[in-house]
């Protein structure tokens, strides 16, 4: 049987981009996400070329649904080798005072208890076949703090914090744990955290090219394809025209 690679948050952005790359480099999948349509015709596209995919349709913040989602799995998908905790957002971009306590429960909820939720459901299953590779999306937003990016930039400071931790705490199981911390990356991301104001959205990448989610899969590819003795702690990338949180270089 091929690799299993469980991937959060594939019916967008990078998540999309990582299935489409780890289906390309011969993984099952298994693909999650809130929108059933669109994962169910990500899975149709991969079958269409041969890759064996099991679609999970739950909401990441429900620990009710992570459980019934995981325990529907057959027993031939449980095995999973790598998990990509990448399902996340922002919402808003406000100074502190204004923020709203339901942006910050949303980004909490998702980015730092979601995640750790999943994880906690399937590391047991590494540790007992003593091998994996959990993969964590964490942001330049986990090393920098900007203005208005208050509450996002803590859940990435603690995706951080909780991939270190991993790391330690599952080094005498051989499972491996990384992280991948992007820069601006145009997915629907900015449409997200401006509650769907396309105009805000757009501004963000206006006179620069923002790294692509395809680029970041590569990442994830690279990093998948090391040697069993190798692991790639963090990757941080930028996009060329971005040198920090938040010194940009934009054309006229
Ligand atoms: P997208 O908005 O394009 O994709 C986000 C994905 O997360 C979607 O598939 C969405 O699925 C899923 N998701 C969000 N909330 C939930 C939830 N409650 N339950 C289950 N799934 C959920 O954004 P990106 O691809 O850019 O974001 C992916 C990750 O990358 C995030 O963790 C983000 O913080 C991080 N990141 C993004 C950067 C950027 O500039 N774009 C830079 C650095 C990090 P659905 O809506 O179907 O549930
Ligand atoms: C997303 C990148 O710069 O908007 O994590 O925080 S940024």
């Amino acid at each position: 049987m091929n690799k299993i690679a469980m991937v959060t948050g594939a019916t967008s952005g990078i998540g999309k981009a990582t299935a489409l790359k780890l289906a390309q480099n011969g993984f099952n999948l298994i693909i999650t996400g809130r929108r059933n349509d669109r994962l169910e015709e990500l899975k149709s596209e991969l079958e269409s070329k041969n890759t064996s995919i099991f679609s999970l349709c739950f909401d990441i913040r429900n620990t009710l649904e992570i459980d019934k989602a995981v325990a529907s799995l057959p027993t031939e998908w449980k095995s999973i080798d790598v998990l990509v905790n990448n399902a996340g957002l922002a919402a808003g971009a406000d100074p502190i005072h204004d923020g709203l306590w339901s942006d910050w429960e949303q980004m909490i909820d998702t980015n730092i208890k979601g995640l750790l939720y999943l994880s906690k459901q399937i590391i047991p299953g590494m540790m007992e076949r003593k091998k994996g590779h959990i993969i964590n999306v964490s942001s330049i937003a986990g090393k920098e703090t900007y203005a208005n990016g208050n509450v996002y930039c803590a859940t990435k400071h603690a995706v951080e914090a909780i991939t270190k931790g991993m790391r330690i705490d599952l080094l005498p199981y051989n499972i491996k744990v990384s992280s991948v911390s992007p820069g601006m990356v145009e997915t629907e991301f900015s449409i997200v955290r401006y509650h769907g104001d396309t105009d805000k959205a757009d501004n963000v990448y206006k006179g620069l090219t923002p790294l692509y989610a395809d680029d970041i899969a590569d990442a994830i590819e690279y990093m998948v394809t090391r040697p069993p003795h190798v692991n790639i702690n963090d990757m941080l990338i930028m996009p060329t025209a971005q040198a920090s949180a938040v010194y940009n270089h934009r054309e006229e």
